[in-house]
């Protein structure tokens, strides 16, 4: 069809505006109500793909391992990764089960009141927050979050009672995430990463023992619930899979793109030094796969949990993952917890891999929390 040329430009102008509008809406954050300071993290963490990785460990801030090996507890302004590097994790991760119990404690005694205050401590130096959930067996508290009864999501979401009873224990969360507020009344913006590793059939809400329909409805029904209801407005919410075999098995359970922030999974390395190559070609596949994914939505990436028990191989930080994370888009990745000595994943002083760990560091491609401060993420 023949336009004469003042259509054909306002016809672009307006395909323009539509485009710029769409994009505007698909980069934001999924919570329109979110607090300033949580869309400025969601924006920088965008802004700042491509430009270096974060790294992550969990409960960094709470305990660790002494050079013999031994364990510290409740140390001040302490992390393995400072009293080796001079400077914390960027990102720190905790977990908040037991919290729907009750109990003063998280389920590696890490007491709440001291999460929450190493949390706004983390957040005034301009650190990045995460927080997973190893909730209980909401039909029946007495048992884990690895009890494996089939459908416990379809009974919590047919059955009224149990769908209240459910609601009383995201009460708990959001009386917890509404508590982390910094000394001038500024809520803490957090990434709360629930119901992780659902392609595995190890917790309650595992891929075994619930449809993709009845979890993604039950995802939907948590995030919307914490914001809707109980006004909790400064988390970035975060999918994150165990291991996966292609795009369609990660987006499988996908709960869509209003209810996800951030995309991410878990994967570990085990039988090393034996499956050293096999490892380390899978987390390349994975995160090219996540990358296309992340970058088809508008969303950041990450690699929410990772890491090689008692880093039993000394140069996995520089030879298993700095090749496939130093170019990559991602915005961190997280090491699980320096919990005993027989089960740690960060290096500690003395520890086999603390001087390749240092090397990856020097590199300036993985970020401690000297460099993220600098990126200001919370402006
Ligand atoms: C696992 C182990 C457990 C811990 C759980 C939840 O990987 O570290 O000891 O209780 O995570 O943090």
């Amino acid at each position: 069809m023949n336009l004469p040329n003042t259509s054909i430009t306002g016809v672009r102008t307006f395909s323009c505006f539509v485009l710029c509008l769409l994009s505007l809406v698909v980069k934001a954050q999924t919570d329109p109500q979110a607090t300033k300071e949580t869309k400025a993290l969601y924006r920088n963490l965008i802004k700042n793909q491509g430009k270096g990785v974060m790294f992550g460990h969990q409960d960094a801030l709470a305990y660790g391992l002494n050079e013999d090996g031994s364990r510290w507890t409740g140390g001040s302004d302490k992390s393995d990764v400072k009293t080796i590097s001079g400077q914390h994790p960027a990102v720190i991760g905790w977990d908040l089960g037991h919290l729907e119990l009750d109990k003063p404690a998280n389920l590696d005694n890490v007491p709440f009141k001291e999460m929450r205050r190493l949390t706004i401590e983390h957040y005034a130096k301009g650190g990045v927050i995460t927080f997973s959930w190893h909730p209980n067996n909401p039909l029946d508290p007495s048992k884990t979050t690895w009890d494996k009864v089939d459908f416990t999501i379809r009974n919590i979401l047919n059955d009224p009672a149990k769908t209240d009873n459910y609601k009383k224990w995201l009460d708990k969360l959001a009386v917890f995430f509404n508590s982390l507020k910094d000394p001038h009344g500024t809520a803490v913006p957090v990434i709360f990463r629930p119901y992780h590793e659902h392609t595995g059939s190890w917790f309650w809400w595992g891929a075994g023992h619930c449809t993709p329909a009845e979890y993604k409805k039950f995802w939907e029904l948590t995030v919307n619930y914490l914001r809707k209801e109980k006004q909790v407005h400064h988390l970035l919410i975060a999918y994150s899979t165990d291991s996966f075999t292609s795009k369609e098995h990660y987006l499988e359970r996908y709960p869509g793109n209003h209810f996800v922030d951030l995309l991410g999974f878990d994967l570990y390395h085990r039988n090393a030094p034996a499956s050293n190559a096999s490892f380390k070609a899978d987390f390349g596949r994975m995160v090219k796969t996540l990358e296309e994914i992340a970058a088809e939505n508008n969303k950041p990436c990450i690699v929410s949990e990772m890491g090689i028990e008692k880093v039993t191989e000394a140069d996995w930080w520089t030879n298993i993952v700095l090749p496939v994370v130093k170019d990559s888009r991602l915005s961190y990745f997280l090491v699980w917890r320096n919990g005993r000595p027989d089960h740690y994943y960060a290096p500690y002083k003395g520890q086999k891999s603390e001087k390749d760990f240092l090397k990856m560091i020097g590199t300036g491609k993985v970020l401690l929390l000297d460099k993220t401060t600098k990126l200001k993420l919370y402006k």
